[in-house]
């Protein structure tokens, strides 16, 4: 039985029982042992891939270095017309393609076709974008002399995704490398390896069709090569998304050979509910922010801070609103909440709580595992409230789980100063009819966060936007505005078209 449309899923997309790189017929080889991809929707088996080998990471790299000499000479807008075609197949597979994000990482079906439309709308971006990659011209200080700026493809882009949004973010970096003449070697998540293996087969046909190199698109597999990436020469730019502790260790490594690196982090980010907010718009902000994907997104909404005197309303909705919450299998469109993604994300939820309430936090609703039939896998909790403060340890990490930390403020100010106080900086958000309050909170000494949001909550960024954070998120930009400049390295050209050689700055050097 295939009751949610799973097995006729895997099939339109090339899934088999054991996925090599061979069976991609792209740029990914894989001789190594094997990782087993199991749902945490049921706990079942969905597929098995071989990792990758030292060895075959380098014949990846091999095929990426000579694919990128090709690539580099195609005009941009005919790489933004590949895009185009990228697009459309995954317009053709976005209802399987949704489903499978939705079986292996457990998001809603909803957020799962969500995330094929994220990548289908950066697809659309970036083949505008192919006309568009602009750089300026200066008015030189000598005479008879021109200067301008170009934007030049980087080379072999490596990115590293997370299990959270398996295909979306890899989408956001290697349809923006492509317009920039980059090629990329792309190592997912071991916790999502077959929607990689997907996205490989669907983009082989495009390159295929055009008889383009299959370099073009790489794929390693196993976490073995995420050291071999982030030390490699031949890879100006790595991309990552992760944990602030890997990505820390990410950004030293590439630092040290002098690459570059989008840094994707943690975040802890905030709504800030004032007294002057509609509270029906707060409710559907805050809990989808808090338990859309389970918690498991990097803009979740980690804390409530709210204005005292809407306090005790405020949290009596939100319990009120958790009790209607539907925990169950993510295909069927009735349950709002998923899995986990594994059993250690339950311990680490199960953890958190422990640690709050050991500082003095209450629990106001929810925390535990659910048990009983549909929950064989484990991986479903109970999405948690808890009342805290801002300075416990445990309320300054980001936990990747459902849990929603409140806080109670009394001025503007003070609801700012808690929303900036944690080392993370992505997201932020304030709920509020006041003019005053809104720009306070947009202004130089209002968010600190990469992203600030008014009456919108701080998850499900449009793919128009850079995309990032600062502080301990990492500073990264991806997706949107200029983003695209990270991609590609900048040149500064000066012509002389006279038959004088006057020295900038009036240096005379007579010979
Ligand atoms: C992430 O969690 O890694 O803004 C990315 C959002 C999504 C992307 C999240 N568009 O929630």
């Amino acid at each position: 039985t295939d009751t949610f449309g799973v097995q006729k899923a895997l099939t339109q997309l090339g899934i088999t029982a054991i996925n090599d790189g061979t069976s991609t017929g792209l740029n990914s080889f894989a001789n190594g042992e094997l990782i087993s991809s199991y749902s945490p929707v049921d706990g079942s088996l969905i597929a098995q891939v071989k990792t990758s080998t030292p060895d075959d990471y380098q014949t990846v790299m091999a095929k990426a270095e000579e694919a990128f000499k090709v690539w580099r000479l195609v005009p941009a807008p005919k790489r933004g017309d590949i895009v185009r075609q990228m697009a459309e197949e995954l317009r053709k597979f976005k209802e399987p393609l949704g489903q499978l994000v939705s079986f292996e990482m457990g998001k809603s079906l909803q957020e799962g076709l969500g995330e094929v439309q994220e990548m289908i709308d950066i697809c659309d971006f970036a083949v505008g974008l192919s006309r568009q990659l602009y750089g300026l011209t200066m008015h030189s200080e000598r005479p008879l002399h021109r200067m301008y700026e170009q934007w030049h493809p980087l080379g072999i882009v490596g990115i590293i995704s997370a299990f959270n949004f398996p295909v979306a973010v890899w989408s956001w970096n290697s349809m923006l490398a492509l317009v920039c003449g980059d090629v990329y070697v792309w190592k997912p998540s071991s916790k999502a390896p077959i929607c990689a293996i997907a996205c490989q087969n669907i983009i082989k046909t495009v390159l295929e069709r055009n008889n383009l190199p299959e370099g073009i698109s790489g794929l390693v597999t196993g976490e073995a090569c995420n050291e071999l990436l982030n030390n490699d020469k031949r890879i100006p730019l790595v991309s990552f998304t992760g944990s602030t502790r890997v990505g820390r260790h990410v950004s030293k490594t590439v630092a040290e050979r002098f690459g570059k690196t989008i840094l994707e982090l943690g975040g802890n980010n905030a709504i800030i509910v004032s007294e002057h907010s509609d509270i029906s718009m707060v409710l559907v902000g805050a809990v989808f922010g808090a338990v859309g994907t389970a918690g498991q997104r990097c803009t979740s909404t980690r804390r409530l801070i709210i204005h005292e005197s809407v306090y005790d309303k405020t949290v009596a909705v939100l319990k009120s609103a958790y009790a209607q919450l539907k925990i169950g299998n993510p295909l069927d469109s009735n349950n709002h909440v998923g899995p986990l993604i594994d059993k250690m994300a339950v311990e680490s939820f199960l953890n958190a709580i422990e640690k709050a309430k050991a500082e003095g936090g209450t629990v106001v609703t929810g925390g535990g595992v659910v048990q009983g039939e549909g929950y064989e896998s484990g991986c479903y909790v109970n999405p948690c409230i808890i009342e805290a403060e801002n300075h416990y340890t445990v309320v300054q990490e980001e936990t990747f789980a459902p849990i929603l930390y409140l806080m109670k403020y009394s001025t503007i100010e003070e609801a700012i100063a808690l929303q900036n106080g944690v080392p993370q900086g992505l997201s932020s958000s304030i709920f509020t009819n006041s003019m005053r309050e809104m720009e306070l909170f947009l202004s130089q000494s209002g968010s600190d966060c990469g992203i600030a949001n008014v009456n919108i909550g701080t998850s499900g960024a449009e793919i128009g936007g850079a995309f990032g954070g600062e502080k301990e998120t990492g500073g990264g930009r991806e997706s949107g505005s200029d983003a695209w400049r990270a991609y590609m390295r900048r040149q500064t050209n000066t012509i002389n078209y006279g038959t004088q050689l006057p020295l900038a700055q009036g240096i005379r050097f007579d010979l």
